[in-house]
This record gives structure tokens, sequence and C-alpha cells, in this order.
């Protein structure tokens, strides 16, 4: 595959419903759509580096940056054998995973469409649905909280993640737990909570919890191995694991019983892969999360969380959760079971509205070889 030509597009999109973590609460997303032309054929990535670095030290404009002045340039013109010879390609640039994975996957999406198959195929997928989990925000009220719970569970979700911070934490899960009963349900803290919160954590060891996700500092193996040990919950990892030798790092000191794989966050499919590998080696179970993807990088997840290790429900959810409409039509449905079939045309099999991408776009940078 010759990569011929580059193409960014920074879109704004507002969000259906705000969603609010333990750093911020968003009303709309800013981010960069990547199409890379090999060998004539287009391949679509979506980066998931958000406007703020409160995530990650990434933003969509260092993605930008890095995308335009060092990724386009360390592969335009070049020949790759596959997809899975880019991340290793970009070696000499340290970090930026975001921004690789964009182009990387858009590379993926381009050789499964040369081959005429499903992205899953070559990803090594073995799933035809996905199980569908939901990850629901910080809200204004208890009350609200506990309705929109009540929403995805009636449309079938398979389990409930809720955000927690302090302040916001014990008393959700108990609202939660005394509303709908053994429902499978998990917490996720984006790092907002130190060692000396040991004890505090562990309050939530009576209400049966799948799992914690990240209470403890957003780079950090060490201190969450130690409450691990404090806990009778799972504690499962996501912004820790930014590559494959964290994650072997993570689950062989123990910090961790579960890990949340995302590819914007690993440098794409093919860290993912090696993650989710790993991790199924030392028997550790992994999940797909989510970026509040739009319809583009979401179709790549479910290709993605199709392999063999995902046995969690995922943080991959219906597009009407998050845009109305989507940059895809038709968007992503969940089925009543709770589940969402595998795209089975080639590449990420989606369709793309075009049109709606160029109505969301505020800026474009265009390259060829
Ligand atoms: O920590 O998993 C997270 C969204 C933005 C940033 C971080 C996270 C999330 C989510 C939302 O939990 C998952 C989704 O529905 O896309
Ligand atoms: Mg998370």
């Amino acid at each position: 595959m010759r990569i011929e030509r580059l193409q960014l597009r920074l879109l704004r999109l507002p969000l259906v419903h705000f969603f609010e973590t333990s750093f911020e609460r968003v009303y709309n997303r800013t981010f960069i759509v990547v199409i890379v032309t090999a060998d004539g054929e287009d391949g679509v990535g979506e980066c998931v580096a958000d406007q703020t670095p409160y995530y990650s030290s990434e933003t969509a404009a260092t993605a930008w940056h890095v995308i335009k002045d060092f990724i386009a340039p360390a592969i335009l013109g070049r020949t790759f054998e596959r997809a899975s010879e880019i991340f290793p390609a970009l070696r000499a640039i340290r970090g930026h995973n975001m921004a690789k994975a964009a182009v990387e996957m858009a590379i993926w999406d381009a050789e499964a469409r040369q081959l005429g198959v499903p992205l899953s195929r070559l990803l090594g997928g073995t799933r035809l649905r996905i199980e569908s989990g939901v990850s629901v925000g910080i809200q204004d009220s208890y009350e609200q909280l506990a309705d929109k719970i009540a929403d995805e569970l009636a449309a079938g979700y398979r389990r409930i993640k809720i955000k927690i911070k302090p302040g916001w934490d014990v008393d959700a899960v108990r609202v939660v737990r005394e509303r709908f009963g053994a429902v499978p349900l998990m917490v996720d803290a984006n790092a907002a909570y130190s060692l000396q919160d040991a004890d505090h954590l562990a309050a939530l060891d009576r209400f049966d919890l799948m799992m914690i996700e990240q209470p403890l500092d957003y780079d950090d193996v060490h201190d969450h191995a130690t409450l691990q040990r404090a806990l009778r919950t799972a504690i499962c990892l996501d912004e820790s694991i930014h590559t494959p030798k964290i994650a072997r790092e993570a689950i062989e000191s123990s910090a961790c019983r579960v890990i949340n794989i995302k590819p914007g966050r690993l440098g794409g499919h093919r860290e993912s892969i090696r993650v989710h590998d790993i991790a199924a080696a030392h028997g550790v179970p992994v999940w797909h999360g989510g970026m509040l993807e739009s319809g583009i990088g979401r179709a790549h997840n479910i290709h993605l969380a199709s392999l063999p290790n995902f046995t969690l429900p995922g943080d991959i959810a219906a597009s009407r959760r998050y845009y109305a409409p989507d940059l895809i039509d038709p968007p992503i449905e969940v089925r009543p079971d709770g589940t969402i079939p595998v795209p089975d045309g080639p590449g990420i099999g989606v369709h793309i509205d075009w049109d709606r991408v160029r109505h969301a776009t505020l800026e474009t940078y265009d390259v060829r070889a």
C-alpha cells in the first residue's frame, strides 16, 4: 500500500446530552477526522483527543500539529505491506498515541476495503455482535441519574457504568442499587482519588460492583496495586494503560484485574491487539472503552471489540445517545437484547454522510505525496 494522500478535518458536533466526568462537563465535541488514501482506496479514522488536556495530555490541537508536521511526512509516499506496520514506523515520535491512532486506524480501514473484507476479519475478530453497555455521566441530581439509567435499561443495555468523583460516589451508587437492584453496575473515577481515600473507596465494596475504573492518578500503577490489596472490588485501569509494556506491568503487579482498551489511548488497532493478547495470556478480561466518538470512531471500536478476550460489555452504545444526527447513516443502533451487530461490509462498513461531515467542519488540511 502506497500512502498517497492525507486529509484532516476538524469538526465540532453538539452532544445530545451533556457529559460530565470527574474532570469536566462537556456539551459538544471538537475532534479530527482523518482520511488516508492508499493505492487509490480511502480509509477513515477519528481522533479521540478532546479540546482540553484533562483526560490525557493530548488535545485536538496537539494532534493536528503532530499529524500534519510529523506523522504525514513520515508516511506519505512510503509503501507498507500492512496497516500493522504503521505504528512501528512512527517509533521516533514519542507519545501522541491519539494522533498516531487516528492515522493508523484510517489505514486499517483502507487495507480492509482493498481486501474487500470487514475490518473485524483483518483484526482477528471472532464474534458477529458485541455486548453493549453505557457510561452515564455525573448529573444535576440523583433523580436525573436514576431517570437516565431507567431509560438505558429499558433500551436493553447490558451494564451500567456511572461516573464518580468526591461528593458524587457512595450515595450515587446506593441510589442506583436501591432503585434498580442487582443490575450489572460499575463506577469510573477518572483519576479523582488518592491512596488517602482508600477507606472511603472501600465503602463501595458492599455494593457488589463489577469493578472500579481508574480510581487513582492518570499515570499510576504502583498505588493502584496498593489500593487493590485493600479492596474487594476489582480495579480496572483506563488512563494508566497507554502501552503494552505498562499493561504487562499492571497485570503482573496486580494493580488491576480488568483492562479498558481504547485504541486512541494505545496508538491504534495494532497496539490494542497487543494489550488484548497480553491480558488474555494472563487470564485478565478486557472491555472496549469509549471517548464519545462519532459513528466513524464507534465503527472502528465495534470491529476491535469483536476479538475474543473482549468478554465484558463495553462503552460502545447507540449513535442516538451522542449525536443527532450522527455522521453515519444509518446510525449505530442497539438491539433490544443489548447487542450491536458488527458491520459486515468492507472496512469499517458504515456509510459516512459527507454532507454532514462538511457541515460540521471548522478547518481542513490536505497533503499529497
Ligand atoms: O473514562 O471512559 C472514560 C468519555 C470521555 C473521556 C473518558 C471516558 C469517557 C466515557 C464515555 O466514559 C464512554 C462513551 O460512552 O463513549
Ligand atoms: Mg474511563
